[in-house]
C-alpha cells in the first residue's frame, strides 16, 4: 500500500534550461525516498502521443497553424492523462512529467500569442480540474540557454525559433510562477550542476516529507 498521497510533479523551462540533464537526478532522488514513480513526457508519453509529438516537432512543413499546434498538444495530453497520469496517481504512484500544460501557456500563449482564454477552455475540458501538485520551473537567461542547447544536434521545429520567441516563452513562465507561488518553484539553472541539484532537493523536500 502506498504510504504517501500520490503526487503529480511537472518539470518546465525554456530551451537549454537543463530539463533532460536534471530529470535523471530527480528520478533517482525521488525513488531513493522509497516513492513509486512514473517518469513521462509531453508531448508524448503514450504510443499515440509519441506520434503526435513527431508531427509537432519534426514536421518538415513549417507552416502549421498555431491553433492546430494547440489542439495537437491537447490531443496528446488527453491520451496522456487518461492512459498514464490518472491511472498512475490512482494506483498510488507519483508522476514526474517532463512538461505539461504550463508549457502550452508559455509556448502557444506567450510564444505564439494565442489567447490564454482559448488555452484555459481546453485545459478545463481535457483536465477536468487535475493540476500538478508541484511545478519545477528551470529558469535560465535565454542567451545562456540557447548557447547550451546549441551544442546539441539538429534543431526541431521549436528549436528553430529565435531569441525573441524564447524571451516571450520565458516571460510567460515567470509570470505563471508569480501568479501561483504555492505550486511553482523557480530553480536557477545558470550555476553549475551541483548547485542546481541542491535547489531541486530543497524544492522536493516538503513533498517527500509529507
Ligand atoms: N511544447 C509546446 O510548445 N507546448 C506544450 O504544451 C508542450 C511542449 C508540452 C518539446 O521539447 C517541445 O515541445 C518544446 C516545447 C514544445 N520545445 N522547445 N524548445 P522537449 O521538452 O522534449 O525538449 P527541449 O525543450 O529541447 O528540452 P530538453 O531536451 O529536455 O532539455 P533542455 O532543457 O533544453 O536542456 P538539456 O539538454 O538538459 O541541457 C542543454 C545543455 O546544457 C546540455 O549539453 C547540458 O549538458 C548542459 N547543461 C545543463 N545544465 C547545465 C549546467 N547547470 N551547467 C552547465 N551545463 C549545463
Amino acid at each position: 500500500m502506498p504510504t504517501r498521497h500520490a503526487r503529480f510533479i511537472t518539470l518546465e523551462g525554456i530551451e537549454g534550461a537543463g530539463k533532460s540533464t536534471h530529470l535523471a537526478f530527480l528520478k533517482e532522488h525521488i525513488e531513493a525516498a522509497g516513492v513509486p514513480l512514473v517518469v513521462t513526457r509531453e508531448p508524448g508519453g503514450t504510443a499515440l502521443g509519441e506520434k503526435i509529438r513527431e508531427l509537432l516537432l519534426h514536421s518538415a512543413d513549417n507552416s502549421m497553424c498555431a491553433d492546430t499546434e494547440l489542439l495537437l498538444m491537447f490531443a496528446a495530453r488527453a491520451e496522456h492523462l487518461n492512459k498514464i497520469i490518472k491511472p498512475s496517481l490512482a494506483d498510488g504512484r507519483w508522476v514526474l512529467s517532463d512538461r505539461f500544460t504550463d508549457a502550452t501557456y508559455a509556448y502557444q500563449g506567450g510564444g505564439r500569442g494565442l489567447p490564454a482564454a482559448r488555452i484555459r477552455a481546453l485545459e478545463d475540458w481535457v483536465q477536468q480540474g487535475l493540476r500538478p501538485d508541484l511545478t519545477l520551473l528551470l529558469d535560465i537567461p535565454v542567451a545562456q540557454g540557447l548557447r547550451r542547447a546549441g551544442a546539441r544536434g539538429a534543431p526541431d521545429r521549436f528549436e528553430r525559433e529565435h531569441g525573441e520567441f524564447f524571451e516571450r516563452v520565458r516571460a510567460a513562465y515567470l509570470a505563471a510562477a508569480t501568479r501561483e507561488p504555492d505550486r511553482f518553484r523557480v530553480i536557477d539553472t545558470a550555476p553549475e550542476i551541483p548547485a542546481v541539484q541542491a535547489q531541486l532537493r530543497a524544492a522536493l523536500a516538503p513533498l517527500l516529507a509529507g
